[in-house]
This record gives C-alpha cells, structure tokens and sequence, in this order.
C-alpha cells in the first residue's frame, strides 16, 4: 500500500489536473438529459432492462418530436464482483468477458430500435479518470476517509449491511448469503449529509417520483445514514484508488459517476454545462432509495453539483407472475418475442417489436409493478392494434381505393367534430407524457383511433357512395385519413416503425420523418392528389395469419352492399422492390422436429445463404445439390423453428399438396436476376 504522503502527492496531482473550480463562463444547459441504469454485465440483457431502456427511448423520442434537443445516456457496469465471479464461472478473462457482453447489450438495444446517444462502459478510460478524480478530490476535502470495516456483503446487490438490517442472516432486498467482510477500507460521510437531502427532497417537489417512492427514501435517511464503504480490498478487477493500489472502488460509487464522465465532466466543461442537470434519470425501484435517492445525491452535494430534476423509480415487472430469472427460465427477451410473433401473424419483424414497445407503455402505469403475460399481450396486440388502429386505416385505405382509386381528395377539412377530438387527444397525450403517464397518453390516442371508427360507422362510406354524394364520402374518408394520419405522429415515439409504416400507406413517407408534435393538428394536413399505398394490413389479428384476410371494412347491415370482388392490384413499382434470383443449392438437411423444413444453403454467385424451405415432404435433401431454384432475396431474415431463414425459395403449389420447384428452361448461372 502507498504510504501516506505519496498518496497526498497523487491525488493532489490528480485532483488539479482535473478539478477547474473557478468556473468560467457557464454555457446554458439546453438538451433534454435522460439516463437508464448502467447495466451489470454478468448477463445478456432481459425484459426488465429492456422496459427501462425502451421507456427512455420513448421518453427521448418525445422530446425530439417537440423539437426540444435530447441526450440519452446508456450503458454498461462491469466492475462488479458478481461480473468478475460470472467470467471465472465460465473461464473467460473478466475483460474479453465484459467486452462481448457489453457488445451485446448494443447488439440488443439496436435491435429494440432504441436510438442511445452515447454508451458509457465503466471500463474505458474517460470514466475511470473521471472517478478516481472524484475521489481524490472528496478525500482531500474530507468527504472520503480511512477506516476498518466490519460488517456484511451482498454479492447479488453489490451493497454493504449492517447486522441490523439482515433478515434471517440474508439480504434484506434479494433474500440471497451474504458474506462477511473485514478490510481496512475508505468511506464516504453519508452520514454528514441526511439533513440536507431531506431539506432537499421537501423543498423540491417532484424530485422524486413516483410520490409513493418518495416517502420510502424519506423513511430510509430518517432511519438514520451510516458512512458508506467505498473500496474493497483489490482482487484484480475495478478501478484502483488514486495512490492506492491495494484497493479498488466500490462499484456503486464508480457506477453512478457515469451519469456525469459520459458527458464530460473534468474534461469537456461546455458539453457538461449544456446537458447537466439530467432532466430524468429513470431506473426500477431495485437500485431507487439507497443508491440513486440517497448516495447518489449526497455524492453530487459533496462536489457542489445540481441535482438532477427528476429521478425515477419504476416498477418490477414479473413473469406470468414469478419473479423474472435466469434459473426459472423466463426471462423473456423482448427481440425473440416480437421474431416469434412475427412469425405467428405473419406482421412485420419490427411492427411486432412495436407492439412489444406499446404493451410495455401500455399495460402497466409508469411507476407500480406489472405482470407480462403472452395471454394478455396477444390480447392488445388484438384488441388495441389490429382491431382499433389496424382496422382504421385499413378500412379508410380501401374504401379510398375502391371509390377514389386510393387518391386523397381535398383539402376537405375534418368534419363530425374530429377536428376537436384529434385537438382534445393531442392535448391529453402532451399534458400525460410531460408527467411521464404513459398510459394515460396511450389511451388519450386510442380514444380518438375509435372516435375515427365510430365515425366511420356512423357515416356508412358505402351508403353515401350509393346515394351519389361524392362530396361527403369524400370528406368523410378524408376525416378517418387525417384521425390515422394525427395517430401515427403520436405513437411514433412508441410504435416508430409502425408509425413509418402507417406514414408510407398514407403516401406521406417522405415529409414524415421531419413531422413536429404540433403538425398533428396542423389544417389539411395532406397534399391533395396524393396516392396513397395499400393497405396493406400491418397487424394481422393472431390466429388468422394470412395478411390478406383482414382489411375489415364496415360491419355489413343487411342493406350494406357487399364490397366488390376484385383482384387486389400492386403497382410495378411495388413490384420492383422484390429482388427475386436463381440460386443453386450447395447442401440440404432437415430441421430436427420439423418434418415439412428443410435448411439450405444456397449461393446467389457472390454471395451463400441459408435459407428454410417448407419442401421437406416433397424432396430428399440430398436430391436436392446442385439445383437451381428460384429465390425472393429481400425477404425480411425470420427464423423458423429456430433456425434463421435468409430468403423465401419460391415453389408452385403441386397438385398432391406438396410444392414444385421452378427451374430456369436454360441453364443461367446462380444470382441472375428475375423480373
Ligand atoms: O442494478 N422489472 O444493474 P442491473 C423492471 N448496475 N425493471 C427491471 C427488472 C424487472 N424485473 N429487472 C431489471 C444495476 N430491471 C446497476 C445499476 S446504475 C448507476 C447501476 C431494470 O443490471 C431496472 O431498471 O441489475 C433495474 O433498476 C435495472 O434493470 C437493474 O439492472
């Protein structure tokens, strides 16, 4: 161990180099700050990582949509001794361990379609500068000192107890052994800084949400504060003590300086300025009253920094009611639902992601406890998707087709009092969102999404094109246009895929992305003449997996004529878009448990693919090497059964049920185009 005037020396040096008190001209904060928990590395992420960083997502999608400049802030936490105890579990050195895992948490936010604006691992060298700055400066000013500690650990939790707060000799949060430890440690004065937290938290309202969270960490720094300990004897993995190599930093204080290293705090003072305070610091209410509610504010009262403006404490979800865990087998992953509904209903890989997005909004209040049931999930993607807002749009869609050759006519104006409820909706769903009700501002958009509905079947399109009123109809389609075309502004923070996808069936792809929150109640909003897409159903109702079947017009009263049969046409355009090519097989073998499936692998010339074909029963693989085939190229990657498919294998239906492969008259080498 450093003596102590070697360490006085270091951290001095430290502490100057990087502290520059007199602060200079202060740039104005001017983004819109919000962070999710940095995530411990032991594992790939789950559910319940995933909600937090989904709901911040949303929350930074939000706020772009109202043109504010927004920060979001995610990341890794790897320091801890249960990720280090995870690496020698498998034999893996902690840091090439720590570097795949943290590969794929981005891995999975990116395929969340959550838009990150920085990741922050603790194991790069901006933030442990940053925290072994901190410390050298809270020791010198006294915040930090020596002492012996004696007491317990929490591995799991990564927090020290005292015997007192032990329950049946377990941790008291997780129930799990905890092991005693007794090390000469530093600590920091927590204990010097519960009066002004509670001054703090009285004094600002708001601060900590949801309310009923805040009288916890009320009742958790009236209980009294001990001084926490913040290193641990050095077993070779976290971040050293400045002069001090026997010890590292305990990983909670490292952790939570991350909220402040990423933007550049002690190194990129106008960045830091422009973002700090966070504007939101969301996490579950696991890591809420004792680290983010007390240590984490007493932590930036000792460096004379702001507090942020909102920290919240979100609530647990379970699983079909258990607690979500790798050794019950069901922690879910968000991705692997929305490829396996995907594959159900047939719907788009990243529309089925949304609805998994949109449940998460929508099933629980923000702040209390849920639980995810596929039962109640399939139900909203039902109800709430393809009944309501799916039925909407297609609907109007065809009818528009059917009478209008798909082209929007105007500008008409809302008519039926839509032009107030779209008004009244937006309101709502701003004023709910602002107060992080997500719910609330979900339900505000359906109510309006079956507003547009009822109007449509008050209206009856069809009478009216009997009656000749040519006028009206079109004012009415135009009405549920504009009511699916203000619903797809306001759920693309939530649904942003499927609000794209809703933008191109309207034909307003293009001016779609630099849509603001106030166009939704912009007047005419559509450029008339313009030629709209579809439908083309984008939530197919489960249980009925062929997309065609459900362009749900109006229920049909006896009077009601029954909607022509016509041949649905699709437009070259649209035609072209399909990249269709001669492949050759290269090798063929079964799917294990899956008769009909066969996995191929194919090469188009340049490139292999594997792909899986539903021709089991009518080819032996091994007849099969060397074919050419015929093959949809740009089909959406799927897994099938498990196994992915990168590509469709096209086929005649035979007459025994089976399938015909096409081959090309004339021998033409693998890859030629199809048109
Ligand atoms: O605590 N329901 O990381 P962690 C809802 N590294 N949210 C859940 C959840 C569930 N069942 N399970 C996890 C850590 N979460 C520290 C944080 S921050 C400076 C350091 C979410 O990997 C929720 O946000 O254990 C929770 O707080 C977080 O994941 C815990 O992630």
């Amino acid at each position: 161990m450093a003596n102590a005037g070697h360490l006085h020396i270091l951290i001095q040096r430290l502490s100057d180099s990087v502290f520059h008190d007199e602060v200079k001209v202060l740039m104005p904060k001017d983004t819109y700050y919000i962070t999710t928990p940095i995530y411990y590395v032991n594992d790939v992420p789950h559910v319940g990582n995933a909600y937090t960083t989904i709901i911040a997502d949303t929350v930074s999608r939000y706020h772009k949509l109202k043109c504010e400049k927004t920060y979001l802030l995610t990341g890794t936490d790897e320091h801890a001794v249960k990720v280090a105890a995870a690496a020698a579990d498998k034999g893996i050195p902690t840091k090439d361990f720590v570097d795949h895992l943290a590969e794929q948490f981005k891995r999975v936010w990116a395929s969340l379609d959550v838009h990150y604006d920085d990741f922050i691992r603790t194991t790069e060298p901006r933030h442990i500068q940053v925290v072994q700055a901190i410390f050298a400066r809270l020791f010198e000013q006294g915040d930090i000192y020596k002492g012996e500690y004696q007491g317990w650990y929490c591995i799991p939790d990564e927090t020290f107890l005292a015997e007192s707060e032990l329950v049946d000799g377990k941790c008291p949060e997780c129930g799990r052994q905890v092991e005693w430890v007794q090390e000469e440690n530093y600590y920091f004065k927590l204990s010097a800084y519960s009066d002004r937290l509670l001054e703090y938290i009285e004094s600002h309202p708001g601060f900590l949400q949801p309310e009923f969270r805040k009288n916890e960490v009320v009742s958790f720094i009236k209980q009294g504060l001990r001084d926490v300990s913040i290193t641990r004897d050095n077993k070779g993995w976290g971040i050293t003590v400045p002069g001090d190599d026997s010890k590292v930093i305990y990983v909670w204080f490292d952790a939570l300086i991350n909220y402040i290293s990423a933007i550049g705090y002690l190194s990129d003072e106008e960045r830091f300025n422009s973002l700090w305070p966070a504007d939101l610091q969301l996490m579950g209410k696991d890591i809420f009253v004792r680290f983010h509610c007390t240590f984490w504010p007493a932590m930036l009262m000792a460096l004379g920094l702001e507090q942020p403006k909102v920290l919240f404490g979100h609530g647990w979800w379970s699983i079909n009611g258990e607690k979500i865990s790798k050794s019950r087998g069901n922690a879910i992953s968000p991705a692997k639902l929305a490829e396996d509904l995907a594959e159900e209903s047939g719907a788009s890989r990243d529309v089925c992601l949304d609805a998994v997005r949109y449940f998460l909004a929508r099933e629980v209040t923000f702040g209390v406890d849920g639980d995810f049931s596929i039962a109640s999930f399939k139900n909203r993607f039902n109800s709430d998707l393809a009944n309501d807002l799916g039925n909407l749009l297609n609907r109007t869609l065809s009818m528009l087709n059917k009478y209008f050759d798909g082209i929007i006519p105007g500008p008409k104006g809302l008519s039926g009092g839509l032009a107030q409820v779209i008004a009244g909706s937006a309101k709502t769903a701003q004023e709910t969102c602002d107060k992080l009700e997500f719910t609330k501002a979900l339900e505000a958009v359906w109510q309006m999404i079956g507003a547009g509905n009822k109007y449509v079947n008050d209206q009856k399109p069809w009478e009216l094109e009997k009656q000749g009123k040519t006028d009206e109809l079109a004012g009415v389609l135009y009405s549920a246009l504009e009511v699916a075309r203000a619903a797809a502004i306001m759920i693309s923070p939530f649904m942003p895929a499927t609000a794209v996808e809703i933008a191109r069936q309207l034909g307003i792809a293009d001016s779609f992305a630099g849509l603001k929150w106030s166009d939704i109640t912009a007047a005419n909003p559509f450029v008339p003449g313009t030629k709209t897409q579809g439908p083309d159903p984008i939530f197919p109702r489960l249980g009925t997996k062929k997309k065609e079947a459900k362009v749900v017009e109006e229920p049909k009263p006896a009077e009601a004529p029954q909607p022509e049969k016509t041949e649905e046409y699709i437009s070259y355009d649209y035609f072209s878009k399909l990249k269709i090519r001669i492949a050759e097989i290269k090798s063929a073998e079964r799917v294990e448990k899956a008769d009909k499936l066969l996995r191929l692998q194919v090469s188009l010339g340049d490139e292999e693919r594997q792909i899986v074909a539903g021709i089991a029963k009518s080819y032996e693989p091994e007849a099969l090497i060397g074919r050419k085939i015929v093959m949809l190229t740009n089909l959406e990657p799927a897994k099938i059964r498990g196994v992915v498919s990168n590509g469709m294998l096209l086929a005649a239906d035979g007459a025994d049920g089976g399938a015909v492969l096409l081959q090309p008259e004339a021998d033409v080498p693998a890859g030629t185009k199809i048109k």
